[in-house]
């Protein structure tokens, strides 16, 4: 019996800004832009978004993207200006909508006026500002650096960088371009905080911060455990993962700032997996987060104890165990949790998930709808998913793939397997399945020039998808009738239905129903009154039987994706699921 909150029952959109829309406002063609976000914030609330997340918009050499921050109060230029960005959120508070700002404290750019002091001598009053090491020697007298942790963007090499001038290593664990932040240092800590103050005055209304459970390192820095044997370096976050400081700074962050203001926050926490370490932060008298992005469905196709970009076989058996184990969780334990399966850092659902072929690719959309719509927690949406857009096509070239993970990762395996056609082959697939790439070619608004997204005339930062013609948000705005709904049309009633039965899907009692078969996920939300719902989902291609059992107590199938034909199912017995079909009931 949560009790309730605005930031539990809001909708959450993330938008990817370089690829959201190009109005050519901001000083780079072929980028999207703050007036751009703007533009489309009636798309967006008629969509039943509440909050707009989007990804950095700060002063950034771009090595990362914008999660290498040069200044976290200024706008980066090809994105326009702080202006831009009051005008935004002018524009949302007139709609009854918020701001989440990406907040990337974790590291900086390696541009930062901070960093820039800090590397400029060992007696820097910022030099302590950041993680500086002396180097090791090994028994040749080579200098090493201080252990053995892998850099995690993509090339598995050191996650420290010598510093000629100053004779140390820094600490940068996604790309030496983004040296860590040392939040053992309190004038660092203040630091940040002001930012935080600095956001929430202009307007914002929270945060979402970047792999905020990284920001508390083991003191000594010991080797990560072996999990490649043979590699040099290696995953380090058992040593850098909820480190033994996390919970102490986060409560300092809530007693200085959050608490001051009413707000939503949520924290990226990769590799978490310890439930107690989970509650700590999420726990509603815990007075930390609000809630974490967990990564057990993000990450079900990497290998064990590997970097992200490896394969493993997975089953949509796993996914149902893993959603099942965290409702619960949070339900038994009085926390909170973020429903997402999309992001900026991840391949497109319909293509990881379920099926994106031509035939499937709209239906198995609306299937993961279906199921995020109907789960409890704060529902996250990244941009594009609510329009079913898919991978980048296997033809297209790897020179294509342009995120920094994506072409360290290439290099590296160029150089390591040259000439094992086996060995490259393995690579590509790797990028074809995983790459952050896929996430970040531009939305799909029409079937013009470069689908919508700027101008004619002008090349986008990004390839976009060859399938712009026929999956773009115009075409799916189109009513056709009510057995031909578009993934958008779908996206838009499962929203609307979530907030007409609020007390079921956001807040509800959770009953997994079926956990024997290979392909069905099929679960009850109770309400605190009795009002009750099923959902049955299908994740495959083939047709699959399920008995409804007393217990589902269905009185009536209420929609479906095939929208056809649902209504018409018993509601007792055997019943049969065609291909990625997901159906909802009611309940007496
Ligand atoms: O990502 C953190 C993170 O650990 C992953 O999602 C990461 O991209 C993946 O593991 C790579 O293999 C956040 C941001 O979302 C991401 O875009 C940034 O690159 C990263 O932090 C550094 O700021």
């Amino acid at each position: 019996n949560a009790t309730q909150a605005w930031w539990k029952e809001s909708v959450v959109y993330q938008i990817y800004p370089a690829s959201f829309l190009s109005t050519g406002s901001g000083n780079a063609p072929g980028w999207g832009d703050i007036k751009g976000i703007t533009s489309k914030l009636d798309y967006l609330k008629h969509l039943g978004v509440d909050v707009v997340w989007s990804s950095p918009i700060f002063k950034s050499p771009q090595v990362d993207m914008g999660y290498d921050i040069s200044d976290y109060k200024d706008i980066d230029p090809r994105f326009g200006s702080l202006d831009d960005v009051d005008e935004l959120i002018r524009e949302l508070k007139k709609r009854d909508m918020r701001l989440m700002v990406d907040l990337v404290v974790n590291h900086t750019s390696d541009q930062h006026a901070w960093f820039l002091d800090s590397r400029s001598s060992k007696d820097s009053a910022k030099r302590d500002w950041y993680i500086w090491q002396p180097p090791k020697y090994d028994d040749q007298g080579k200098r090493q650096p201080p252990n053995n942790w892998g850099m995690i963007l993509g090339d598995a090499n050191s996650a420290w960088t010598w510093d000629e001038k100053t004779q140390e290593y820094y600490l940068a664990l996604f790309t030496p371009e983004q040296p860590d932040l040392n939040w053992r240092n309190p004038e660092l800590r203040e630091a940040v905080h002001d930012v935080l103050r600095f956001w929430l005055e202009r307007g914002a209304s929270g945060f979402r911060m970047d792999v905020i459970n990284m920001i508390s390192k083991v003191k000594g820095y010991p080797d990560a455990p072996i999990g490649t044997p043979g590699a040099p370096f290696q995953p380090g976050e058992k040593h850098f993962a909820n480190g033994p400081h996390l919970h102490e700074y986060l409560r300092e962050i809530n007693d200085k700032v959050l608490s001051k203001f009413d707000t939503i926050t949520v924290g990226e926490m990769p590799f978490v997996r310890d439930e107690e370490e989970i509650m700590k932060v999420v726990g509603a008298d815990r007075k930390e987060l609000n809630m974490i992005f967990i990564f057990d469905i993000v990450d079900i196709d990497n290998a064990p104890g590997g970097f992200r970009l490896t394969l493993h076989d997975w089953t949509p058996a796993d996914v149902r165990s893993i959603i099942t184990k965290y409702q619960r969780l949070m339900l038994d334990r009085d926390g909170w949790n973020s429903i997402f399966i999309e992001n900026h850092d991840n391949p497109r659902s319909v293509s990881r998930y379920a099926d994106d072929s031509d035939q499937y690719r709209a239906l198995s959309s609306k299937l993961l709808c279906l199921m995020q719509t109907t789960l409890g927690g704060t529902l996250y949406v990244y941009q594009g998913e609510e329009l079913g857009m898919r991978n980048l096509r296997p033809e297209v070239p790897m020179e294509e793939y342009i995120d920094i993970e994506s072409v360290n990762y290439w290099e590296k395996t160029k150089k390591q397997h040259s000439g094992d056609q086996e060995k490259l082959n393995f690579g590509k697939k790797v990028l074809q399945t995983k790459a952050r790439d896929h996430a970040r070619t531009p939305v799909q608004w029409s079937a013009k020039p470069n689908a919508g997204f700027c101008d004619e005339g002008t090349k986008p930062w990004m390839i976009v998808n060859s399938d712009y013609k026929t999956v773009n948000a115009e075409v799916q705005r189109t009513y056709k009738s009510e057995d031909d709904l578009s993934v958008l049309q779908f996206w838009k009633r499962g929203l609307a239905s979530r907030k007409e039965h609020k007390d079921v899907f956001v807040y509800g009692d959770f009953t997994l129903l079926e956990d024997s078969s290979e392909n069905l996920f099929a679960y009850k939300r109770t309400g605190d009154d009795g009002a009750a719902f099923v959902t049955v989902l299908n994740f495959s291609g083939k047709d699959v039987e399920w008995n409804v059992s007393k217990e589902a107590n269905v009185s009536k199938w209420v929609t479906g994706n095939y929208q056809k034909g649902a209504p018409s199912l018993d509601t007792t017995g055997q019943i049969k699921l065609r291909p990625w079909e997901g159906i909802l009931g009611e309940c007496e």
